[in-house]
């Protein structure tokens, strides 16, 4: 239980995380790991800012959205002056496609601008920023919507429903077991040379991807690279193809959302596309599920074939389906043994991979270790379709896993102990959100 007590020593320890990461422009996405603004983290980041300060919140997806290129995509780094991460701006060679003056990868993160967007202008709904958040949205709905459209037009040029990623950095998974076959086709050629700084920074290298997984990583950003970033190219000449199942569940639930603010905006025609697009995507996500497992798959489009890995990806229905039963028999598995009742966890929270699965490595990034900022995104999910029980548990345990108060990045799922980067920013954020959101 978390006392009102600890609750306080939670939220503090927590806003201090989110100070110390800010540079004033932007919020590091962790101290030293990852000194730039990361996508998705921005908005998870966003959300918690605004539990305490709702226009440097808004001011935080300004500065991500002031990476946005051309094409209407936003990019997965939007990069500070801060030297220490690789692969850095220079390495990603953006700078014809990027906007002038702003230094930014060339690939994307899962949508979820959006539902940061929402949740911003609901906590701020009745208080004295509600005006500023509504005017912020006016201004800049255009360009959100710009990038869902990228995302439906390009990413999801096939009609499927299901969008395409060209990197395993773009589902914000990198590792995760769902991608190995995919990664195992990818023989990189001749590489320009590199030194990583990740395991500079995380003493024990178990913790990271290997160094076979970082050469693939680089050569689908030097395929990218030469062909400077030209989405109509990507297909054809990258190595790695996959239909992301959870990126797809993330964009249909940021299109209802958005659409949402249309609405508000007195966008009605924007809102309806949004939410065709919305519609689309949380059917194609549930008609993915493998009925042999209960749980969604991936699709390999290099392989044609569904992958069929056991990890957290498989609960993308969770975040957007419409359908009774689905939810409820993905909530049933959820709280099977092969993830909630794994036996032995510290918490009863889900894991990256399931420990069912001879995939499963405790310590191995997304290969295993519990993501705070996925506990949450899974409830808040369930929470807005009525599953408030569900909610109440992932919140009480993502709480207690939170009171060591060093905000990891990822956590061991045994004996809890916080791996990665510590006071990484988007796990002080979840736990802001949590403390501001009554059970
Ligand atoms: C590559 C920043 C990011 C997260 C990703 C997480 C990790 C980067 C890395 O860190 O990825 O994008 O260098 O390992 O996998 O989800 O957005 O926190």
């Amino acid at each position: 239980m978390t006392t009102q007590k600890s609750g306080r020593r939670i939220a503090e320890a927590a806003r201090d995380v989110l100070r110390t990461n800010d540079t004033g422009t932007l919020v590091k996405a962790a101290p030293n790991l990852y000194p730039h603004q990361w996508s998705w983290d921005a908005a998870f980041v966003a959300i918690g800012i605004a539990t305490f300060d709702i226009p440097r919140a808004l001011a935080e997806l300004e500065h991500l959205r002031r990476g946005q290129w051309n094409s209407g995509m936003i990019p997965h780094i939007v990069f500070s002056d801060a030297p220490g991460y690789f692969p850095d701006a220079a390495r990603w060679r953006t700078a014809a496609a990027s906007p002038p003056g702003v230094a930014t990868s060339g690939i994307c993160q899962p949508a979820v601008h959006a539902i940061a967007l929402e949740r911003i202008r609901h906590r701020a709904a009745g208080g004295p920023h509600e005006a500023a958040v509504l005017d912020y949205l006016r201004r800049t709905f255009d360009s959100w919507l710009a990038w869902h459209r990228w995302l439906h037009d390009i990413r999801g040029a096939d009609g499927s429903g299901l969008l395409t990623i060209h990197h395993g950095w773009e589902s914000g998974m990198d590792n995760s077991p769902r991608f190995d076959a995919a990664y195992a086709r990818v023989q990189p050629g001749e590489l320009e040379p590199f030194v990583r700084t990740d395991t500079a920074v995380v003493a024990d290298v178990g913790q990271r991807p290997t160094d076979g997984e970082y050469a693939r990583y680089l050569w689908l950003v030097q395929q990218l690279a030469d062909i400077g970033y030209r989405d109509e190219e990507a297909d054809a000449v990258c190595d790695f193809a996959v239909k992301d199942v959870f990126a797809s569940a993330v964009f249909a639930v940021a299109c209802d959302d958005l659409a949402t603010i249309a609405d508000a905006l007195g966008r009605e025609p924007d809102a309806r596309t949004l939410r065709t697009w919305a519609i689309d995507s949380a059917l194609a996500v549930d008609a993915t599920i493998d009925p042999a497992t209960g749980l969604a798959c991936d699709v390999d489009l290099r392989a044609g074939a569904p992958i069929s890995v056991p990890c957290i990806s498989g609960f993308a229905p969770l975040l957007s389906t419409r359908d009774g039963a689905v939810r409820a028999s993905q909530e049933t598995l959820l709280a099977g043994t092969g993830w909630l009742g794994a036996p032995g966890l510290a918490f009863r929270v889900p894991c990256s991979t399931s420990p069912a699965s001879s995939a499963f490595r405790a310590r191995q990034y997304w290969r295993g270790p519990t993501w705070p900022v996925l506990t949450w995104l899974l409830a808040f999910q369930a929470r807005r379709h009525g599953s408030a029980d569900l909610f109440d548990s992932l919140r009480r345990a993502s709480l207690s896993q939170l009171a060591d108060l060093k905000f990891g990045e990822y956590y061991e799922p045994f004996t809890g102990e916080p791996l990665g980067s510590a006071r990484q920013s988007w796990t002080a954020a979840v736990a802001l959100e949590w403390l501001a959101t009554e059970p």
